[in-house]
């Protein structure tokens, strides 16, 4: 089976390391591994789309007559514009996307800021495989995109620039910001006479709250065989362009080292803040551990901090200058 698939997007090839083998600066899980993938920025969600596409072509690589193409984009144009200071704001995008065979069951779509500092995206799943997906789409409105225009976004020209989509069986494939502007319009205005938020949120200090963890010891009174938590919290502030949207999620990932460069097993705990609008924040991040977790040593990996509205910002080095411990041991 053929997966080819080259996230070009530079706010995700971090993210999508947890869940492949072959790609990302950091280091890579080993075959087999799974992260979990929670909802919330554009990189859970790709890491979250990579799997499935990966879980659909392991499935399929044992049948006999199976679609080895994956899908084609053949047009994107977004018609429209934005002012930032109303709400409800969007554009619309004209795609199509076929596929040879199987059919088409997911594409992802984001949207990034003149500076690139902000990003929002867009996902859709036909509800069932289709060879020929055409359809005008909302982007930048919630609940359909993530995160929407706001009163923070920045004024001036935005483009599309990324598309990810696969098939049915597996098949994935992306188009970079120069592969889309082949396709169509990808271009639009945002106007904003307000002041705007372009500025990601700063990690002030962090603490690990579990560093060790039995896998055999439920959390407190749960039924045996339940799995524990990690835990850990970071305080965030964020700062903007005559304003600011306020701290929103954070991320802290460790990494299982398997001695070569990459992780035999992951780690991915994830928090979002209680209320928007403050500018200083305690975010508490956990996860809950899988019934197959690995024992060892699993150390920091990276940690992503997101405002409200779609600034983040990736730290991968230097953990100690926020963290008094920077490890999570697992044991049996
Ligand atoms: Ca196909
Ligand atoms: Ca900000």
């Amino acid at each position: 089976m053929d997966i080819r698939i080259a996230f070009a997007h530079p706010a995700v090839t971090l993210a999508i390391a947890i869940a492949t083998t072959t790609f990302g600066a950091g280091p890579a899980l080993a075959q087999g591994a799974s992260a979990p993938a929670p909802k919330g920025s554009a990189e859970a969600e790709l890491a979250a789309a990579q799997e499935e596409a990966r879980v659909l072509a392991e499935r399929a690589a044992g049948a006999a007559l199976i679609d080895t193409t994956p899908p084609v984009l053949r047009r994107i144009n977004i018609t429209g514009n934005v002012n930032a200071q109303q709400v409800g704001q969007s554009v619309d995008a004209d795609i199509q996307v076929t596929d040879n065979l199987s059919g088409v069951v997911y594409y992802y779509v984001s949207l990034r800021s003149p500076s690139g500092n902000q990003t929002l995206f867009r996902v859709k799943r036909p509800p069932a495989p289709f060879t020929n997906v055409s359809s005008t789409v909302t982007l930048g409105l919630e609940p359909y995109s993530h995160p929407g225009f706001t009163k923070f976004s920045e004024p001036g020209t935005w483009v599309a620039d990324y598309f990810y989509a696969y098939d049915a069986n597996g098949n994935t494939i992306s188009y970079n910001e120069f592969q889309l502007r082949s396709l169509g319009d990808t271009q639009f205005h945002v106007t904003n006479f307000g002041p705007y938020d372009i500025v990601p949120p700063r990690l002030l200090s962090g603490v690990i709250e579990t560093r060790t963890v039995r896998l055999s010891k439920p959390p407190a009174f749960t039924s045996p065989g339940t799995m524990p938590y990690a835990s850990g919290n970071m305080t965030i502030s964020d700062s903007g362009n005559g304003t600011f949207s306020g701290p929103y999620s954070a991320y802290l990932a460790f990494c299982l080292p398997d001695g070569g460069g990459g992780c035999i097993d992951s780690l991915l705990m994830y928090g979002e803040t209680n209320r928007s609008g403050i500018s200083q924040s305690t975010v508490i991040v956990g996860t809950q551990l899988k019934a197959n977790q690995r024992t060892g040593v699993y150390e920091m990996w990276y940690i992503q901090l997101a405002d409200l509205a779609g600034n983040s910002r990736y730290i991968n080095t230097n953990f100690r200058n926020y963290f008094p411990t920077t490890t999570v041991v697992v044991n049996r």
